[in-house]
């Protein structure tokens, strides 16, 4: 070989090795996603929250944010150490090889940090002494600020993030209501080794020693690439004071975005066609989409949704739901009165007796969510025979139940949407409220 050919042929593996090493930086595979923006939806409360508080939407964004932000208040008894936490109201599962994280906030008390928690692809909080969360430092004058997280190396994939939370360990006698908000998280994963598929990833393997073998994790966490949830957030889909309507949320992680069609069909009880509607839909990270549903007449209604998009994928999502006549706001008088009752155990976030109630089943006041045992009222008859099909039948004079007036026994009669209906409350996932309060 000529000392010109070495030449050469040095310079070539210079220009290669430039040429690898800014792939390395920014290989195609790596993307970067706004995983959420808190315009849609707040983090629920978690459950086992040490001290009272709560999550709402707020319009106090960040400069740079839109839409609304996740506003969490805490109330700290000042009785020793507590803490407080909010969950996703849906598991987010990072896909691939975390990288980054980034999110605004504003704190109004330093001595409460505002920490990220993370659940690690062995579904630990925690690895050795070493806890998987990330506390930025807030803004010392109480503004927005926006801080990014670079994921440790021996974290172990796929990443969590599993809650939003605040303690008072250096404040832990002090009795006072904390605030601070929340917006735009953002997420820059590589995807290099998650399944095309299934978005498993393809180096995982499960925890050689495991700090207790029947607790570990035995497959990898689940986290596709595309998401696709239709939801009316109504208990059965059953709808009486909403107006009809389905929630399609897309959650997409492959590169760039993602275009298509959503098709819904609405058919009566008894399958006759009765509306056709088609809806573009573009999805680049996250999006929610309400479409409200063509059901005049009460009674029972068959949807059927098709979703096709550019990258070939298609869903079909078939439901049942009902429209009934908003029931009458009975007094705390009248629910004592009534001879009936009904005992549902175990009725956790989403009590079966729900779509009972919008049939005209009344709930004495002061029930808790969680109870046990729910005591309900059947004082209104004219919904004690409602029956597939929303035939109801009216054995009460309609004079007696002014709402229900004109309406004829098969229910034949149209309306418009039921009072007291705030449209932002539409689209609600399941179980899941804008407004979350817990405690005291
Ligand atoms: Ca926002």
């Amino acid at each position: 070989m000529t000392a010109l050919r070495c030449a050469v042929a040095a310079m070539a593996m210079i220009f290669l090795g430039g040429a690898v090493g800014e792939a390395a930086e920014a290989p195609a595979t790596l993307v970067r996603k706004t995983v959420e923006t808190f315009d849609e939806v707040a983090w629920p409360p978690e459950v086992w929250s040490r001290a009272a508080g709560a999550t709402r939407l707020s319009a106090e964004v960040a400069p740079d944010a839109g839409g609304k932000c996740l506003e969490v208040e805490v109330r700290f008894a000042g009785k020793g150490f507590e803490w407080f936490a909010a969950m996703p109201a849906e598991p987010l599962v990072i896909p691939g090889d975390a990288k980054a994280v980034t999110m605004r906030f504003r704190a109004e008390d330093k001595r409460y940090p505002v920490i990220l928690n993370f659940r690690d692809g062995w579904g630990r909080t925690q690895a050795g002494p070493k806890k998987l969360e990330w506390a930025p430092p807030p803004d010392a004058g109480g503004k927005w600020a926006t801080a990014t997280f670079r994921v440790p190396e021996d974290w172990v994939r796929p990443l969590t993030l599993a809650s939003i939370a605040t303690h008072n360990w250096s404040a832990q006698a002090d009795a006072r209501t904390v605030r601070f908000w929340i917006d735009h998280l953002e997420v820059e994963t590589d995807l290099r080794d998650a399944d095309p598929e299934t978005g498993l990833l393809r180096t995982w393997k499960p925890d050689p020693q495991p700090a207790d073998p029947a607790k570990a994790v035995k497959q990898c966490p689940k986290a596709p690439l595309l998401a696709v949830e239709f939801s009316t957030g109504q208990v059965s889909n059953v709808f009486s004071r909403e107006p009809p309507a389905v929630a399609l949320r897309l959650r997409n992680w492959k590169p760039g975005t993602l275009t298509g069609t959503v098709t819904l069909r609405v058919a009566d009880g008894d399958d006759k066609p009765i509306d056709r509607q088609e809806r573009p839909v573009s999805v680049e990270s996250a999006v929610q989409i309400n479409l409200p549903l063509k059901a005049e007449r009460f009674g029972l209604y068959r949807l059927q949704a098709d979703l096709a998009l550019s990258d070939g994928a298609k869903r079909v999502e078939k439901m049942t739901f009902a429209r009934l006549p908003p029931g009458r706001d009975l007094s705390e008088a009248e629910k004592q009165a009534s001879p009936y009752g009904v005992n549902v155990n175990g009725g956790g976030d989403r009590p079966p007796v729900v779509p009972f109630r919008k049939a005209g089943r009344v709930a004495p006041a002061g029930q808790g969510r969680g109870q046990e045992v729910r005591r309900l009222a059947l004082v209104s008859r004219h919904h004690a025979a409602l029956r597939p099909g929303g035939r109801q039948g009216a054995s009460v004079p309609d004079e007696e139940h002014p709402r229900a007036a004109g309406q004829g026994r098969q229910g034949r009669r149209t309306a418009g949407p039921g009072p007291g209906v705030d449209a932002r409350d539409r689209g609600h996932r399941p179980g899941v409220s804008r407004d979350h309060a817990l405690g005291a």
